[in-house]
């Protein structure tokens, strides 16, 4: 591992505990009204999207850059800006409570200098777009001003992608030759309250194809593309893929054990996947 990842790998531990944390404490510890049982918060949201955060924001976004944070990855924002000496532990410590860290990254109530507003799921995507067309408006006038021209990035929930403000702002940036719009979807195959609907990647793609964009697909770890070298790799990774959203999300919550089990009870009887499952 070179000294870059190994020190990014460091972070990304440090901001996913912290987020977890922050709404652990918000619904274990903090003293509660009467009626309230529970604060909220989504770690699983953070957990899933904490590698791409750390990347950005420690090692790729330069000062001109905006982001827009998909709503549930609060916790990791503010975890980051957190390190960065931009967020105060009081405020970290009443997440979701009054004066504390936003539910949703929050321009008005956030004090460490959010992007743009998220919450209503879709928005926070389309605004990202809109606002690199704006930047291009600016640089063609005679007062623009000398300056970098920014790259626009939304970290986009794959059940936001639901949303239908989406897919009129893709239809308004093909007109306008949109540039400079980096659009990095979670597929955590989760939504707030169910799993995300099979396959619905096959969909997205090509219509992003449509209007113009370059879609790169990013789905396996450095230690997964490892394992499907391996003798009997090639099943592993043919199971994985085929694996129901529903049936992932399962295993992945029960943790190595029950992923070991059921792997070995599917395809463990075929010539090397046992050694290697085993491993
Ligand atoms: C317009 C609107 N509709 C519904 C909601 C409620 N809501 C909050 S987050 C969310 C979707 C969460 O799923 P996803 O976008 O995949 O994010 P994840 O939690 O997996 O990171 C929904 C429907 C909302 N915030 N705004
Ligand atoms: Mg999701």
């Amino acid at each position: 591992m070179s000294k870059k990842i190994e020190q990014l790998k460091e972070l990304e531990g440090q901001i996913l505990w912290l987020a977890c944390w922050m709404v652990h404490h918000a619904n274990q510890f903090r003293p509660k009204g009467d009626q309230q049982i529970k604060i909220g918060g989504h770690q699983a949201s953070s957990a899933s999207i904490v590698s791409i955060m750390t990347a950005l924001y420690f090692s790729v976004l330069k000062p001109e850059d905006r982001v827009a944070v998909k709503p549930h990855a609060s916790p990791i924002f503010h975890a980051i800006q957190y390190l960065m000496g931009n967020q105060e532990l009081d405020r970290m410590k009443n997440f979701r409570g009054f004066g504390g860290v936003q539910s949703y990254p929050s321009r008005t109530k956030d004090i460490d200098d959010v992007d743009f507003s998220t919450g209503s799921v879709g928005l926070g995507v389309g605004i990202t777009a809109f606002a690199s067309m704006i930047q291009d408006y600016i640089q063609h006038k005679s007062w623009a001003a000398e300056k970098p021209m920014g790259k626009m990035v939304a970290l986009v929930g794959d059940a936001e992608m639901d949303e239908g403000n989406i897919f009129e702002c893709l239809q308004e940036g093909w007109k306008h030759d949109l540039r400079n719009v980096w659009w990095i979807i979670d597929y955590n195959r989760q939504s707030l309250d169910g799993v995300i609907r099979e396959g619905l990647w096959k969909r997205l793609e090509p219509i992003f194809e449509a209007f113009g964009w370059e879609v790169v697909r990013l789905k396996y770890g450095v230690k997964q593309r490892a394992a499907f070298e391996q003798p009997g790799g090639d099943k592993l990774k043919e199971w994985i893929d085929n694996c129901p959203n529903q049936l992932y999300s399962a295993l992945t919550y029960q943790g190595g054990k029950a992923w070991r089990a059921r792997l070995l009870d599917e395809i463990g009887d075929q010539g090397d996947v046992t050694k290697l499952i085993e491993s």
